[in-house]
């Protein structure tokens, strides 16, 4: 056999350098000889046709892509459970809500924008899809890592999602919303201004899956045996605490690593540091939402946590990767029309479009009606009805009967309209209707400044810096000076020192006058703490990493406090180096680098130490990666741990004269505790250095 592996012959294994291995089939089960020739007249002679395996194998891998989800493409899923401390028995007869009750469950975060090949720090919002394998049935909780949404009707998802991602004729920019299409139709859309304020916060930067909230967005109800309704908002918290990254650093992650959101996800559950959420809610009744002062069934509204507190119902783990990404996380469908009795859909008109299209999508992306046959998809409670045939039909009626009511004797499965044993037929709530059809916008809807304006003065300083930043730099590239305009005019409804500072930015030669308001904005609402990240920090700086920059000679001792102090803290040390091989410490033991110098700059970390040995330093100062190391975790306010060595790199990098409360030093054991005590703020916002 010319030029290839051994292989076994007729369903034996057979001996190979990795042992035992069974053979190669085709599809069809015959085992294969030669899997790397295809088969030809002589050994330079023209294919031949005939050559089954060849063509098996090319069709098939032609076929290897499904349509990526039309938003949402880019995501990253896994497996683990949620447990329910019993809040809401009173309000639910739903199982998933019972004291104790231990539901599977996967979830999927994403961006909306980019493509699927795109890079994890994309300024975006994040999906938080949850698809929960209750006793009763799936249920999916689709929702996102920002509260509001930016449209209230689902007929304009279309030309949203068409705005937001790449321009139709030059297919770019992709994954980002700096071009002019998404400003023209958001500055024409005043219903997105508070989802525009949640969207260039940093929210839209988070530091990874693990450091963000999610919510429901929508109102839901929660209904009870006996039918009583209980409006009800979702929220995840998450247990480490919220974290974003700066935009100068979200720009070079994605550069250093495209893949950094889901290399921390798999990373995390792979050591068995598994990501957890609280889900909480905040429940409300009729009288509640009369009164609150802006419509409940309006998705670009929250409810501000000072008003009405989260109450906490119980917990999501996750705590298993996947087995196949495709398999998993690809073929999962999530559908919001997918509840289980008692959950049920508030006439929010963005849910119930939203009802339509997932369903829809789905038989796009999976290309059969039976996509709930896939075990992602499949529920794991007992499934018994008539439908039946289609693409890959996997699961299929046996015997003569496919339709009821039938008059054969045996169990067939019939409706359940009372209560039974524990089932009992999903019921909705029975809302009085009366209305007239119309395509009308409630007038309760038109406040879309008020809101935005809260959002706005409840960021501290730095936050609302950040804010006028993103929406300079995004308008910077917007090449039409009228739609830079426009929105500086949007700006104005919400705060004047946030649109002056946008317009300088921009160096508008016109200040616009405010955008005509359908509503006049409320300056009446408190601000709430709830709404900035910053205000929500760690309480520990558990699940973080720190990127220590070492040559050979690196203090053992300190090397060695440094990694219990953070060990302590469930953080983690990494060891970035010239080269990859590693380091010698300074009493001789070898210790291996995670990254190379060039491929682990301090961006991929949350704080940096410089721990150079006095031989060492020199030559490491004069790499530009090791200057960069230093400078950018300098301008993102990372903590900086240091030896006293470390001052000719300081020199070199620029920042030897502005050591601030943020430089550590670390030449002595009891300083690593100290040093992982301050890095529970995560940043040095004190420090003066203008973000790059
Ligand atoms: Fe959507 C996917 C979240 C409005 C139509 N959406 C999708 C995903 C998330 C959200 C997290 C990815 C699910 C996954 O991981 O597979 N979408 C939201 C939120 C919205 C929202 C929080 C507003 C509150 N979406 C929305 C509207 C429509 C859609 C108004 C259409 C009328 N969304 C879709 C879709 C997608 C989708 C086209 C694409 C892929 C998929 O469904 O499975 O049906």
């Amino acid at each position: 056999m010319a030029g290839g592996h051994e292989v076994g012959k007729g369903g034996e294994t057979h001996q190979t350098a990795q042992g035992q291995v069974p053979p190669l089939t085709t599809q069809q089960g015959v085992v294969v000889s030669d899997d790397q020739n295809t088969l030809r007249a002589g050994p330079r002679g023209p294919a031949l046709l005939e050559d089954f395996h060849f063509r098996e194998k090319i069709f098939h891998f032609d076929h290897e892509r499904i349509p990526e989800r039309v938003v949402h493409a880019r995501g990253y899923g896994a497996h683990g459970f949620f447990e329910s401390n019993g809040l809401l028995e009173s309000v639910s007869r739903a199982a998933v809500f019972k004291k104790g009750e231990k539901t599977p469950a996967f979830v999927r975060f994403s961006t909306v924008a980019g493509n699927k090949g795109s890079a994890d720090l994309a300024r975006d919002v994040r999906g938080f899809a949850a698809k929960f394998y209750t006793k009763e049935g799936n249920w999916d909780l689709v929702g996102n890592n920002i509260p509001v949404f930016f449209i209230q009707d689902p007929i304009k998802f279309p030309d949203l999602i068409h705005a937001a991602k790449q321009e139709p004729d030059r297919a770019f920019p992709q994954a980002q919303t700096a071009h002019d299409n998404f400003w023209d139709f958001i500055s024409l859309t005043p219903e997105s201004m508070n989802m525009v304020m949640w969207i260039m916060s940093d929210r839209t930067i988070p530091r990874s899956f693990r450091f963000m909230e999610g919510f429901g967005v929508h109102t839901f109800r929660l209904v009870t045996a006996e039918g009583k309704s209980t409006f009800v908002k979702f929220h995840w918290k998450p247990k480490l605490g919220l974290q974003s990254v700066v935009w100068n650093e979200a720009v070079k992650i994605n550069g250093a690593d495209p893949d950094f959101h889901r290399r921390d996800l798999w990373t995390a559950i792979e050591s068995g540091a598994f990501p957890e959420w609280e889900l909480g809610v905040q429940l409300f009744d009729e009288e509640f939402a009369a009164k609150f002062g802006f419509d409940l069934l309006d998705p670009t509204k929250i409810i501000p946590e000072e008003d009405l507190p989260v109450k906490i119902a119980g917990r999501l783990v996750l705590d298993r990767n996947v087995d196949n990404f495709f398999a998993e996380t690809e073929q999962v469908a999530f559908c919001t029309q997918n509840v289980v009795p008692g959950i049920d859909f508030s006439n929010d008109p963005l849910l119930q479009g939203r009802n339509f299209s997932y369903l829809d999508t789905q038989l796009k992306r999976l290309g059969s009606p039976n996509f709930t046959h896939i075990p992602i998809n499949a529920p794991r409670c007992p499934v018994m009805n008539f439908q039946q045939d289609g693409h890959m039909a996997m699961r299929n009626p046996k015997g003569r009967v496919n339709y009821e009511p039938n008059s054969w004797t045996g169990a067939t499965p019939r409706e359940l309209p009372g209560p039974r044993e524990s089932a009992q037929g999903y019921k909705s709530f029975p809302e009085p209707i009366q209305a007239q059809k119309v395509r009308e916008r409630s007038e309760t809807f038109s406040d879309h400044y008020s809101q935005a304006r809260q959002f706005y003065v409840s960021q501290t300083d730095i936050e609302k810096q950040h804010i006028a930043n993103a929406l300079t730099f995004e308008l910077s590239k917007v090449e039409r000076v009228d739609i830079r305009a426009r929105m500086v005019a949007h700006l104005l409804n919400i705060d004047q020192g946030l649109a002056d500072a946008v317009a300088k930015g921009l160096r508008l030669k016109e200040v616009p006058k405010p955008m005509p308001a359908a509503k006049p904005t409320r300056q009446d609402l408190k601000p709430s703490d709830k709404l900035s990240i910053v205000k929500n920090g760690p309480k520990s700086f558990a699940g973080r990493k720190v990127g220590a920059l070492v040559t050979d000679g690196v203090d053992a001792n300190v090397l060695a406090a440094l990694e219990k102090a953070l060990k302590a803290e469930g953080a983690m040390l990494k060891l970035v180096a010239p080269e990859v091989g590693g380091v010698k410490d300074s009493a001789g033991a070898w210790h291996d680098a995670h990254e190379k110098l060039e491929g682990g700059p301090s961006v991929l970390f949350d704080a940096v130490v410089i721990l150079p040995s006095k031989e060492g330093v020199a030559a490491l100062a004069k790499l530009p990666a090791a200057r960069d190391f230093v400078a950018d975790a300098v301008a993102h306010r990372k903590f900086v741990g240091y030896a006293a060595t470390a001052t000719p790199l300081f020199e070199k990098a620029g920042v030897a004269d502005a050591l601030d409360e943020g430089f550590l030093p670390l030449n002595k054991l009891e300083e690593c505790d100290a040093f992982v005590a301050a890095c529970r703020k995560v940043r040095f916002w004190g420090r003066a250095a203008a973000e790059r």
